[in-house]
């Protein structure tokens, strides 16, 4: 089975190394990087880094993962073209250092939840490129056992809950997840935190408000995170949205907005999001300002609403991935050639998983309505309530029908 790059016990260990990091900030291997943009607050009652300390490590880290992330996406883009993934499909490259950050800063035990574009988070949380692609290609070997496809990817154990279809829906679960956190840590412990994250067209949803409410009433370890890619399906912000500062949306909730491009910015910017949360101050805002390459979904070109410069222009100046390889050469890190070879290792990685995917198995049709609703925990008692309809066979599994599934 296919390991991404970068195990996720050897991130933990980065993880875990960060503080220690900050601390041996003059120590040989460390490099100090100040940031060129500012953090934008709103109501901060502290103040945000102007610079990160990282490593020769950590650098190469993120690199792998994300350029997996890059490679994993591309290929769904493939494979998307070649009718072999179907339905809805949302990808997530040039968005890479957020959910890179946010991984870096955050441990296993805080909770996070997003939308459908949920790929590469699935893959910081329990996924690897194989199940990935599995879940894909709706086979039982994958994330959700071939039963969510590509926006409904879980894992439970990882503290991973999913991968929502319905825009701004995760919010008020993820501020129940930030309440269980609260609920369940001993009065003056740190508490875990949970993100939700969302976009720039989900955030002026009023779910939104009533989970924000409830969080700051309740002073919950909530963070509100908005990934601003610019545009929600096509329509811009400007068009859609009567302030597009929204890291100030939660009025006296504290906020911040970074750059999403930044994996060093999102994760210095996640790490006082979650000292801030998870010490009983409440919740916090924070936004990140980031660009999706490819269109909305896999029916969108994404060129018809913005220009190809504009693209090419947020690639060749804010790519994430480049950023990363540019310090690791800039600071004698790593030689240019020592990059080429692991962008090869990993492309010939993703594609081993791949074809190791396409070997799943289809689910057994005594699989399709266990875990929903009904059969508790072992699913032991699995009863089809009269208003959940039976799945149309024909037009929805046809395709398996003619590939002749036993069983079916
Ligand atoms: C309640 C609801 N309304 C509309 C849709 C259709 N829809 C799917 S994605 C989307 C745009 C969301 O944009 P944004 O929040 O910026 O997220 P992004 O896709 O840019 O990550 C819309 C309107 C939906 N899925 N759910
Ligand atoms: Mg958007």
């Amino acid at each position: 089975m296919f390991r991404s790059a970068l195990t996720r016990s050897s991130l933990r260990a980065c993880a875990s190394q960060m503080g220690e990091t900050g601390k041996r900030a003059m120590s040989s291997g460390s490099i100090t990087v100040p940031f060129s943009r500012e953090y934008d607050t709103h109501k901060l009652p502290f103040e945000m880094p102007k610079e990160a300390v990282t490593n020769k490590e950590e650098l190469l880290g993120y690199f792998k993962l994300m350029y997996t992330m890059r490679r994993m996406e591309i290929t769904c883009d493939t494979e998307y073209k070649a009718r072999a993934i179907r339905g809805f499909c949302h990808l997530y490259d040039g968005q890479e250092a957020v959910a890179m950050g946010v991984e870096a800063a955050f441990d296993q035990k805080d909770s996070w939840i997003t939308s459908y574009r949920c790929h590469c988070i699935s893959l910081l949380r329990g996924g690897t490129v194989e199940s990935i692609f599995a879940e894909l290609l709706g086979y039982s070997e994958g994330v959700s056992h071939g039963k969510g496809g590509s926006m409904h990817m879980y894992s439970k154990k990882h503290n991973f809950y999913g991968g929502q279809g319905i825009v701004g829906a995760q919010v008020p679960v993820g501020v129940g997840l930030s309440f269980a956190a609260k609920y369940a840590t001993p009065p003056g412990e740190k508490t875990p935190v949970a993100i939700a994250m969302y976009g720039d067209g989900a955030a002026n949803q009023g779910q939104i408000w009533e989970g924000a409410n409830m969080a700051s009433l309740w002073k919950l370890p909530m963070i509100f995170c908005i990934e601003n890619n610019q545009y929600g399906m096509g329509t811009s912000k400007e068009r859609s949205s009567s302030n597009n500062k929204y890291y100030t949306m939660g009025n006296h909730i504290p906020g911040v907005r970074m750059d999403g491009m930044n994996v060093l910015m999102v994760r210095e910017g996640m790490k006082a999001a979650k000292e801030w949360c998870s010490t009983g101050n409440g919740p916090i805002y924070v936004e990140s300002d980031t660009y999706r390459y490819h269109g909305h979904s896999m029916s969108d070109p994404g060129t018809t609403y913005r220009n190809r410069d504009e693209i090419a222009s947020m690639r060749t100046a804010r790519d994430p991935i480049e950023y990363v390889k540019n310090l690791l050469v800039q600071h004698n890190l790593a030689d240019p050639q020592e990059l080429k070879n692991i962008e090869k290792d990993i492309r010939k990685e993703v594609q081993d998983a791949l074809k190791a995917a396409k070997n799943g198995s289809i689910p057994k049709f005594e699989e399709l309505y266990k875990d929903i609703y009904i059969g508790g925990e072992d699913n032991s008692k699995i009863v089809y309530p009269a208003y959940i309809r039976m799945p149309d066979r024909a037009k929805s599994i046809g395709s398996i029908y003619e590939r002749g599934v036993s069983g079916m």
